[in-house]
């Protein structure tokens, strides 16, 4: 397969003037007509006419209406053209029900729709489908749907036809088609200039009960954006759609955002409060995406995190302010340590902008996306919110209608403040999550910290140069009082001192706080000083760090040393789950034991070889030592975090509630399964009704609630994906793949539906102790599936291969069947260009 490299960018040698498509509509036989205005440019380095095209027949081809001979080449065509201005027609033909890999024109459940970024624009007509260019679209559909939209405003309309036009230039990868039997869901907006802009999330009719929430989600959003950008919506209509066969989470397309049904249906009976808070930050995610990634976009793939990394840090900023900001920033650094961290320590690492690929596919990763947006976060902690608004406002003048690179974006930033950020650029170019080694020294009243960074050199980059790592401290007296409020250590050497006079007496350290930058913090220190940081840190994440570090240590000294759960920890959670005066959502993620991964991972990080199946035992033990502990008060806790009345997705009512199935979940340990069958026989919400089966399933007590969960829910898909993962996550390490491959068996179960696929195959994959089971069974079913789903879906195929990504953690017996499967994918006939890659990556 190609490389392609990022030293190796050359714009493309004609502006496009515009581009007119007609669509006639046909399952298996859509025609594409395209109309597009070519002009040379004078100053081009590259003249070659190439347009992308891929699984398409081309029927006929014509410039300034005289038929041509185009030259069918791999990936696209080629053909003479004037050097002048002239109109490229092309017809096509296309099989959209036959595209079962959701990428360009396809069907799901008989409506048709689009997914175009970012190569699928080509399997739709032949376009220089590459996001530098950029023009305005106008697009026809002809065909007998009842509904049938695309970007921009509607033009006209009639029996059997339907017009748009979108007057903003785009890059076809925003491009997209909705042809189906929907019905809206209707809103509005006034922007801040006094537009009023229509609203509609388009569903299958039967789906109209779930939109609420997130029209109101739309609504909070383009509100946050005036009030905190001052971004305002271009448009008078955006449109949303569900759609159920969907490879992503979303897509941006201007004015026409295609949704992951998974992403936009919610209601109180179906939906979880997790369920709810992600949709709320995705549809925030889509929308903000109007501006960063749309008005502004990417001058090529490898600049992706442009786009990504600076629109994840806004949704973020927006979930913190609906939300809470503490536990926000809490969740995402679980999650980047849980995708991101594993990521950048094994094959698969790269920079946030990487600079090669063979399928630009395979770079939609927790890097480009999640560390993407922590490099914006430490750029913002740098310059400080002054100034970061400050450069973004000038990002917005300098670039708007221009594809860009990270340098346009560091410039803003340097000619807004006037500082140098050549070295800060190196979280852009240099893989792999820094260590920092951190010594402490303390005489006559002064303090001082030495810090040291180093990077243990990922695939390809030997070489790793200290980067600029903000480093947010805290000094707390040993009564527990703040003595230094919070302040930003600029680390920008190997090594580095900071002092702090003045003091009366050793002070305690709080390092890193709000996660200031996305690294491993070495410190040796004790477990006394984590509790003592547990119950005294003012700042809210260390304080959640702290348990977290002690939590880790008690498990890593049971796996290891078969050690009993510590007894002071122990009593350190069962005082912060009785105290009322703190966050219930706070006392939840507290409550919330490290995965068995990231236990894995800290092991490896040791130097250990991690047994799963030690950790599982680990935290069984841990597990029903803390259920017994609390026995006495684990009804009254119960009952004084149970949410009486009206279910409401709140911040506030998710917080109360996920510390209740917390305690639900050791209680059903104790108690024989009789509260949670209570709660499942009287729940009115997804929220409650979810955490009793899985507490009940986790005891090997849900039989019949499952059986009952399946007969109320077997109609409702996305109910069935938690039906389907719920019974894999709770399975017992020994039964985990046979579970698994039963449900495969089962006739709900789909190749076709990417949530389906993932519910199955990524419970299999986040059992921890049951993918690595020592039979082997578990990673050979995966293989099994992702070889099969390779010429179904490639695009998921291949990022599912990612489960595999940290087979070097563990014992050469289950690195050599890791490697049996992954080399028996890669032998595959016919193996995708985005699956090869992924496995060559990691057996590389
Ligand atoms: N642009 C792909 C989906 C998303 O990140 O919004
Ligand atoms: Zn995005």
């Amino acid at each position: 397969p190609q490389t392609f490299y990022l030293k190796d960018y050359k714009p493309f040698g004609y502006e496009v003037e515009s581009v007119k498509l007609t669509f006639q509509l046909s399952p298996n036989a859509t025609k594409v007509h395209s109309a597009i205005r070519f002009t040379p440019k004078a100053d081009a380095e590259d003249n070659r006419f190439f347009l992308h095209g891929e699984q398409l027949s081309l029927i006929s081809a014509k410039i300034d209406g005289t038929p041509v001979t185009a030259r069918l080449v791999d990936g696209g065509l080629e053909c003479d053209v004037p050097r002048t201005s002239f109109l490229w027609e092309a017809e096509v033909e296309i099989d959209p029900a036959a595209n079962t890999a959701l990428e360009g024109l396809y069907m799901s459940n008989g409506m048709y729709c689009t997914q175009c970024e970012a190569e699928g624009f080509r399997k739709i007509t032949y376009y220089p489908d590459r996001p530098d260019v950029m023009s305005t679209f106008t697009v026809r559909i002809e065909g007998d749907e009842p509904v049938m939209l695309s970007n921009g405003n509607p033009t006209g309309a009639g029996e059997g036809w339907a017009e748009w036009h979108d007057p903003w230039p785009k890059p076809a990868y925003l491009f997209a088609l909705v042809a189906g039997d929907l019905v809206n869901h209707p809103g509005s907006f006034t922007t801040k200039s006094g537009k009023e802009v229509e609203l509609n999330i388009w569903v299958r009719p039967g789906d109209e009960g779930k939109c609420a929430f997130g029209m109101e989600a739309l609504k909070k959003s383009m509100k946050w954006d005036e009030d905190v950008y001052g971004l305002e919506y271009d448009l008078d209509l955006f449109n949303i759609v569900a759609v159920d066969d969907f490879n992503m989470g979303a897509m941006e397309n201007k004015g026409l955002n295609i949704f992951n049904s998974s992403c936009v249906l919610a209601s109180p009976e179906t939906s979880t409060d997790a369920n709810f808070e992600r949709i709320e930050a995705i549809i925030a995610h889509e929308y903000f995406h109007n501006w960063t990634g749309n008005r502004i976009t990417c001058r090529d793939w490898f600049q992706l995190c442009l786009k990504e990394g600076l629109t994840v840090f806004r949704d973020a900023q927006f979930t913190a302010d609906m939300r809470s900001e503490p536990v926000k920033r809490i969740e995402d650094v679980i999650a980047l340590r849980a995708r991101q961290f594993p990521e950048d320590g094994g094959p698969l690492a790269h920079p946030p902008r990487p600079e090669e690929f063979q399928e630009i596919n395979n770079f939609y990763t927790a890097t480009v996306y999640e560390k993407g947006a922590e490099v914006i976060g430490m750029l913002k902690r740098l310059v400080g919110d002054d100034n970061y608004y400050k450069a973004l406002n000038l990002y917005f003048e300098r670039h708007d209608g221009q594809a860009c690179t990270i340098e346009d974006w560091l410039k803003v930033f340097e000619d807004a403040t006037g500082r140098d950020l050549s070295q800060f650029k190196l979280w852009y170019s240099q893989a792999g999550t820094p260590r920092v080694k951190v010594s402490e020294e303390y005489a006559d009243g002064t303090y001082t910290l030495t810090f040291e960074q180093s990077t243990p050199p990922p695939p390809g980059q030997p070489e790793k140069a200290p980067r600029v790592i903000p480093i947010a401290v805290g000094l707390l007296s040993p009564n527990g009082d703040e003595v230094r409020a919070t302040e930003v250590l600029e680390l920008t050497e190997a090594k580095q001192s900071f002092t702090f006079d003045g003091l009366a007496s050793k002070p305690v350290p709080s390092i890193l706080r709000e996660f200031s930058a996305p690294v491993i913090l070495e410190r040796e220190t004790t477990n006394s000083e984590r509790a003592f940081l547990l119950a005294h840190d003012t700042d809210p994440f260390n304080r959640w760090e702290a348990g977290n570090a002690l939590a880790k240590e008690v498990r890593v000294a049971m796996v290891l040393d078969g050690a009993a759960p510590d007894a002071a920890y122990l009593d350190a959670l069962e005082k912060l789950v009785r105290d009322d005066e703190q966050d219930p959502a706070f006392r939840a993620l507290v409550l919330s034991p490290p995965s068995q991964s990231d236990i894995a991972q800290t092991l490896h990080e040791r130097g250990h070889t991690p047994d799963p199946q030690k950790i599982y035992d680990a935290a069984e033990t841990f597990t029903q030592t803390l259920a017994q502990q609390l026995e006495t008060s684990l009804p009254r806790l119960y009952a004084a975090t149970t949410v009486e009345g009206p279910y409401v997705p709140d911040a506030d009512g998710a917080g109360k509630r996920a510390l209740n199935s917390r305690i639900l979940s050791l209680l059903t340990r104790l108690d024989g399964g009789e509260q949670a069958a209570r709660q499942y026989a009287s729940a009115d919400n997804m929220t409650q009704q979810y955490a009793a089966l899985a507490a009940l399933m986790k005891a090997e007590k849900g039989e019949a609630q499952s059986k009952a969960f399946f007969e109320q829910w077997q109609d409702d898909r996305l109910v069935m994906d938690k039906w389907f993962a719920l019974q894999i996550a709770c399975a017992a390490p020994e039964t985990t793949a046979a579970t698994a491959k039963e449900l495969t068996q089962h006739p709900l179960f789909s190749m076709k539906n990417p949530n389906r696929f993932r519910a199955v195959m990524g419970a299999l994959a986040g059992n921890h102790a049951g993918f690595h089971h020592a039979s082997g069974a578990g990673y050979q079913l995966l293989a099994e599936n992702l070889i099969a789903l390779d010429s179904v879906n490639p695009q998921t195929t291949a990022r599912m291969c990612a489960a595999f990504q940290t087979w070097k953690r563990y014992d050469s017996k289950r690195q050599a069947q890791i490697q049996t499967e992954l080399e028996r994918i890669l032998a595959t006939s016919d193996l995708s260009r985005d699956t090869h890659e992924m496995v060559s990556r990691m057996l590389s």
